[in-house]
């Protein structure tokens, strides 16, 4: 589904659940090696909350500035055209991002918050 369809899929899960915010190196490994799980494919590509809707080439989670970054080799490349982030997997469980345009048909990833311990 498009970008904001699968971030409101996301959103309707659970109360805090979002399209996945990818914050540091090891979390972007453990994505991967989730979506390695989940795809036979050697080439996959998936919706992370990643976008620059707002302000060109202001890259958010949702409404948080983004700090750690993983594009691929010439990534960022789309100025206006792509506003939106996606996580793709190639080969190993390495895995890169891309700006794509928001309204293609993409998987995607979600996260929530672990629960609260009783
Ligand atoms: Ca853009
Ligand atoms: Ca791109």
């Amino acid at each position: 589904m498009t970008w904001e369809k699968a971030m409101n899929k996301c959103s309707s899960l659970e109360e805090g659940a979002h399209l996945v915010f990818i914050e540091s190196e090891q979390e972007n490994r453990a994505v991967s090696r989730l979506a390695l799980g989940v795809s036979c494919l050697k080439k996959a590509e998936w919706w992370i909350g990643l976008n620059d809707k707002d302000a060109e080439d202001s890259w958010k989670w949702n409404d948080t500035p983004v700090n750690y970054t993983n594009w691929n080799n010439g990534e960022p490349n789309g100025n206006k055209t792509e506003n939106c982030g996606e996580f793709k997997r190639w080969k190993d469980d390495n895995a890169w991002w891309n700006d794509r345009r928001c309204s293609k048909t993409n998987q995607f990833i979600c996260e929530m918050d672990a629960p609260a311990k009783l």
